[in-house]
């Protein structure tokens, strides 16, 4: 029995804002859990301390699975990205608590390491393919073994995922949604011809992927998967929005290029049919999302029977304690794949005091008891919440379209 005695909800913003989760027990130990829902950050604050903070006091630490039921069974509103999220908040603290007590880094007690270091992707991104390019060398430089690509469309003012600070995309750029404009032919128009340039520079042993962002219909995503296989991606990212998951039976008929979906999936009922009907390669749901450690390896068990791997969204939305959590769970499993890894601003990593490490393409844990990963109260209390949201986008006659 490990006391829970105290809990509490910090926001920050070093940069970008995060949430989190801080647990206390009577031992004196303490657990930290990332909460961070980007552009609606204070609903998840207002669930955990409203709604769930009062039903953890005096609960046994330790009972990391019970006390996952009982949020999810208890609420009797099952599921949701809000929800979900603070669950996944718990669950990181508990299993941050429980290391800590036996003395071990996570992965340890999830059954141990099942290879040496996960394998991240970065991001190279750029308005014109040249810039792109240019960016993926200096990826390739520092040792990526995988890099995903996104450059801007001719004819376009702004493209997602084409950012002014390059290893820091930041979407979230506004306190009230900016306006993109899309266009789906000009986009179709363009993007083979940046891959046929990115192998001419990079060659053929780095691992190129990219991200389509939701933006296409089941149809177009099948041509365009096609039009890429001269160019072997490791995968084709979010080609169509995914709330119908049969939609990827269609793009599966036509194209033999990988295909990936999952970062915005909150348990394991969004992509179950994905998975047992193999209509994809990879699962990107990730710990902070689709309800922590305890949820994830339930979905990626049930992707191993499938030769479904995983592949955990990983951008910086995502706090430094998701990203210790994700590393432990990718250490964890037999099928992992890939892992993406955005860097953090060092604002945000002073915030942060982690002990995961980078080197030659992929990213260790660490050997700290617990995630090995804290927050700095101090410091976070510099960074007061700015609201601030992700952009919308329109096509070129105004109609509202997926961002
Ligand atoms: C990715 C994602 C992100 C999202 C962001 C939204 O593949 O990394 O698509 O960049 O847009 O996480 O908050
Ligand atoms: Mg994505």
């Amino acid at each position: 029995m490990s006391r829970i005695t105290a809990a509490r909800v910090i926001v920050t913003s070093p940069g970008r804002n995060f949430v989190t989760l801080k647990i206390e027990t009577a031992e004196g130990l303490h657990g930290v859990g990332d909460a961070t829902l980007n552009g609606r950050e204070l609903a998840v604050a207002s669930y955990l301390t409203d709604h769930v903070i009062p039903c953890l006091i005096g609960r046994d630490a330790h009972r990391i699975e019970d006390i996952w039921q009982f949020l999810y069974k208890g609420a009797y509103w099952r599921g949701g990205p809000v929800g979900m999220t603070a669950i996944a908040a718990v669950d990181m603290a508990l299993w941050d608590i429980k290391g800590k007590a036996a003395g071990l880094p996570v992965y340890q007690l999830l059954g141990g390491a099942c290879r040496d270091g996960v394998t991240v992707y970065g991001h190279a991104n750029g308005e014109t393919i040249d810039d792109t390019i240019a960016e993926a060398l200096k990826y390739k430089a520092l040792g990526y073994k995988a890099i995903r690509l996104q450059t801007g469309v001719p004819g376009l003012p702004s493209t997602y995922g084409v950012s002014r600070d390059k290893m820091f995309y930041e979407p979230a750029d506004n306190d009230l949604p900016t306006e993109n404009v899309w266009s789906t032919p000009k986009y179709l128009n363009h993007i083979p011809n940046l891959f046929a340039a990115a192998r001419e520079a990079l060659g053929w042993d780095v691992h190129l992927l990219h991200d389509v962002h939701h933006r296409l219909t089941p149809i177009e995503a099948g041509r365009l998967g096609k039009d890429l296989e001269p160019y072997r991606l490791f995968w084709m990212e979010d080609a169509t929005p995914a709330e119908n998951q049969e939609a990827f039976r269609l793009i599966r008929q036509h194209t033999t290029t990988p295909l990936a979906v999952g970062e915005i999936f909150s348990n394991v009922w969004n992509c179950k049919d994905l998975i047992q009907n193999q209509l994809i390669d990879y699962i990107r749901a990730t710990v902070l999302h689709a309800g922590g450690i305890s949820h994830m390896r339930r979905i990626a068990a049930l992707a191993d029977l499938y030769q479904v791997r995983t592949g955990c969204h990983g951008a910086t939305d995502l706090s430094p304690v998701t990203m210790a959590a994700a590393l432990h769970f990718d250490m964890s499993i037999p099928n992992f794949g890939l892992q993406e890894y955005m860097r953090h601003t060092a604002e945000t990593d002073e915030v942060f005091p982690h002990g995961y490490s980078f080197e030659d393409g992929y990213l260790h844990p660490g050997d700290a008891p617990g995630l090995g990963v804290d927050i700095d109260e101090a410091r976070a209390a510099l960074y007061p919440y700015r609201r601030s949201y992700l952009p919308v986008n329109r096509l070129e006659d105004g109609t509202m379209f997926n961002w």
